[in-house]
């Protein structure tokens, strides 16, 4: 039996770590060494069945809930509220390896490392991954884990309708992960999640570990806009109601928006879909989408009004019409000032380069922060690429922050407090 200060001297096996993140990513590989698993369709079933058959080998307790997020506990009889820690395994549609997938499989092999050492703790420790983190299907993004924490009603997110037109309550039916846990969850003791950067900071400073200090605001919104279809050829610009125009113009509109305002302030039309898109009919309809994004919520908000007020006037001035509907909106989150302290510690004990930062994109960990101390440790993204098959990680900082991630759960599920 290994006691906390014994355990001191544990590390991950990061061939083991290695090998299930290449594992993981043979489903729903796509060109150039990327992933496409997007939430609830067969290729996350498949990433699904394969990660819960590594818990269960583990001997991990392994508990669905109703809206299909997945928790593997350790001791499996315990019923303390654990130390736990997780991400999420689907991905964009051109997703790299490690988006998600390092954090519930080094959460894993954490979980190994320590039940092979024998080493005892005084709380349970838990590895989840959670449903729909992308939000690239069925929006909003982190929904698996806004229900798991109680900011949504497990009832309106089975409503849910994706991109797709399929109804997210009948998708998770189908891949047979409706689980009977409910929702909310029982609060963790503590949560920390080990992501990559997915951004150029770490890289660009030459730092090894991000001791996240909380995640900034985020805004979605789809735009529908009506116009009028016509004959290329033959309609004056004056008699136009442009729908594709109108799409373009907002989509110019958010990126001086965002230069305007000056970091962190940042805009992203990532989805338009005009109709009848063809190359002689000026466009009857559009549909888009406007990702806004601060770590000033009064700035998200004010990017907000200042896209409400373009769109008013771009709908008079062209004689289209534009509906608004939100499809996410979270406010910045700060972490809990211990854990980010305790990750910075670990990683300065081992002698790891570390800052102190907050995250661009958004994560299950700012919404675990509603329900228990929570934290994130980062490790770099090479060129700052990710949601792109070619997201990188060195093998190096993998290993550094899976042990980072497996000294702060230690210390937390060892602390009597
Ligand atoms: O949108 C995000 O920031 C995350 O990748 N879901
Ligand atoms: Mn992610
Ligand atoms: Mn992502």
């Amino acid at each position: 039996m290994t006691t906390g200060t014994a355990s001191d001297g544990l590390s991950i096996s990061y061939p083991r770590l290695r090998a299930r993140l290449d594992a993981l990513a043979e489903i729903g590989a796509i060109d150039d060494g990327g992933c496409a698993r997007l939430a609830l369709t067969d290729e996350d079933r498949l990433g699904r069945d394969l990660v819960v058959s590594w818990m269960r080998d583990l001997g991990l307790r392994v508990d669905v809930d109703e809206i299909g997020n997945v928790v593997g506990t350790w001791p499996a009889d315990s019923t303390d509220a654990p130390v736990m820690t997780g991400s999420h395994i689907d991905t964009v549609a051109t997703g790299g390896r490690f988006d998600g997938t390092l954090g519930v499989l080094a959460g894993i092999e954490v979980l190994e490392t320590i039940i092979t050492a024998g080493v005892e703790l005084a709380r349970p420790l838990a590895v989840a991954f959670f449903t729909d983190e992308e939000g690239s299907r069925f929006a909003p993004d982190m929904l698996g884990s806004l229900v798991f924490a109680g900011g949504m009603p497990l009832e309106d997110a089975l409503a849910i309708r994706g991109f797709d037109d399929a109804v997210l309550g009948e998708e998770l039916l189908r891949i047979g992960y409706a689980g009977p846990q409910p929702c909310p969850a029982r609060p963790p003791h503590a949560y920390v999640e080990l992501h990559i950067e997915q951004g150029p900071v770490l890289e660009a400073e030459a730092l090894t570990i991000g001791a996240v200090t909380g995640v900034q605001g985020i805004s979605w919104t789809e735009l529908s806009i009506a116009g009028q279809s016509n004959h290329a050829g033959t309609t004056p610009m004056s008699m136009r109601h442009d729908a594709g125009y109108a799409a373009a113009a907002i989509a110019a509109f958010v990126r001086g928006l965002a230069t305007e305002m000056g970091p962190p302030q940042v805009a992203t039309v990532g989805r338009i879909n005009v109709h009848p898109n063809l190359v002689n009919v000026v466009a009857a309809r559009a549909t888009l989408t406007v990702d806004l994004r601060n770590t000033d919520d009064a700035l998200v908000t004010e990017s907000e009004r200042r896209l409400a007020v373009f769109c008013a006037e771009l709908a008079q001035r062209e004689g289209v019409t534009i509906e608004a509907r939100s499809l996410a909106r979270f406010a910045p989150v700060d972490f809990d000032a211990a854990v980010v302290a305790l990750v910075e510690e670990v990683a300065r004990a081992r002698g790891l380069s570390t800052k102190r930062m907050p995250s661009g994109a958004g994560h299950d960990a700012q919404m675990l922060a509603r329900m228990c101390p929570a934290g994130m440790v980062f490790v770099p993204s090479v060129r700052g690429i990710s949601h792109n098959p070619a997201e990188l990680t060195s093998d190096a900082d993998l290993e550094a922050g899976a042990n980072v991630l497996l000294h702060v759960l230690l210390r937390l599920a060892s602390a009597e407090r």
